[in-house]
């Protein structure tokens, strides 16, 4: 079985690059562990006002103290700091990342996720300038859902901590999952038609409020994860930086797509580092829907 590391060294990933990915591969195990003792508020929020979870400033911190000791970031932007965190200057790789993404489902044992995205120099670039982009999902297994910028592997955490190959060159077929994030009050009449229209052929709603796991089986079975501009927030509610860029950079790999309703998400410039954009990613034709709907 080939392992997360033969993978790397197969695929020539430069060195530094091999070993952001592998030192942040490796905090999946203590991440893990520390749920049970990390399920509470920390009292604080997060540059987006939301409140944040203990666990999400307990990996915030992990990561970011890893990445910091090893000497080969030059930034990290990380969805629980207000502002980018500058490391080694000379390093080549920055780093964005949700540490904990969906946290508030913690305490209800649901699905959360670590996302991340890698790019050479800074880190406010277009999303398709990634050079790697990748997301651990801590479901019944460990997986770590992996690009790096040709095709998509996915691989499975065993019980010695070892990543290996669990499937490779992964497709996201033509499907009819959707997950809408946002009260269907709130919707737009753009997002609403192409909802009904989903509904009206079959479409079946799944969604758990925990981006990565609404992600990955979308990625799975073909369909639609949207949150889109609402009447309260015409800009939706993930971030451009942390959350849609890199898991739209893998979906684009797996052969979907990714996009605001109108065009690419991976083709906008972030001007702010905690700027947020509407979002539809899946499958090709279920985002060639949403952009033809008027
Ligand atoms: P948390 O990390 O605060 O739980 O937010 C999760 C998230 O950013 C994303 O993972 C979900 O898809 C989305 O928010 C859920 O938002 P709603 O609760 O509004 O559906």
């Amino acid at each position: 079985m080939t392992t997360l590391q033969e993978y790397l060294k197969a695929s020539d990933v430069p060195g530094d690059l091999g070993k952001i990915i592998t030192l942040i591969s490796e905090q999946a195990a203590p991440i893990r562990s520390a749920f049970i003792s990390n399920q509470s508020y920390a009292g604080s929020t997060n540059s987006s006002g939301e409140e944040q979870a203990e666990m999400d400033t307990w990996a915030d911190t992990r990561i970011t103290g890893v990445l910091r000791e090893s000497g080969f970031v030059r930034a990290v932007a990380s969805e629980e700091q207000d502002e980018i965190t500058l490391m080694n200057p000379s390093a080549k790789y920055s780093v964005v990342m949700d540490p904990l993404d969906g946290s508030s489902l913690i305490k209800v044992n649901l699905c959360v996720g670590t996302i991340v995205g890698i790019y050479e120099g800074d880190v406010m670039q277009a999303g398709k300038n990634l050079k790697a982009a990748f997301y651990l999902l801590y479901g019944p297994m460990t997986t770590l859902t992996i690009t790096l910028g040709s095709g998509v592997c996915v691989f499975a955490q065993n019980a010695d901590n070892t990543y290996v190959l669990l499937k490779e060159n992964v497709k996201i077929p033509e499907g009819n999952l959707y997950g809408s994030g946002g009260l269907r009050t709130e919707w737009l009449p753009k997002h609403t038609k192409y909802i009904t229209g989903i509904e009206a052929e079959g479409g079946k709603n799944r969604y758990t409020g925990s981006f990565v796991a609404d992600f990955h089986q979308i990625l799975e079975y073909g369909g639609v994860y949207a949150y889109p501009p609402t009447k309260k927030s015409m800009e939706g509610k993930l971030r451009l930086v942390f959350e849609v860029n890199p898991i739209g950079f893998l979906a684009v790999q797996a052969g979907g797509a990714v996009s605001t309703g109108d065009f690419c998400t991976l083709d906008i410039m972030p001007q702010k580092v905690h700027q947020r954009t509407p979002i539809y990613v899946g499958s090709k034709g279920m985002i060639a829907k949403i952009e033809n709907t008027r």
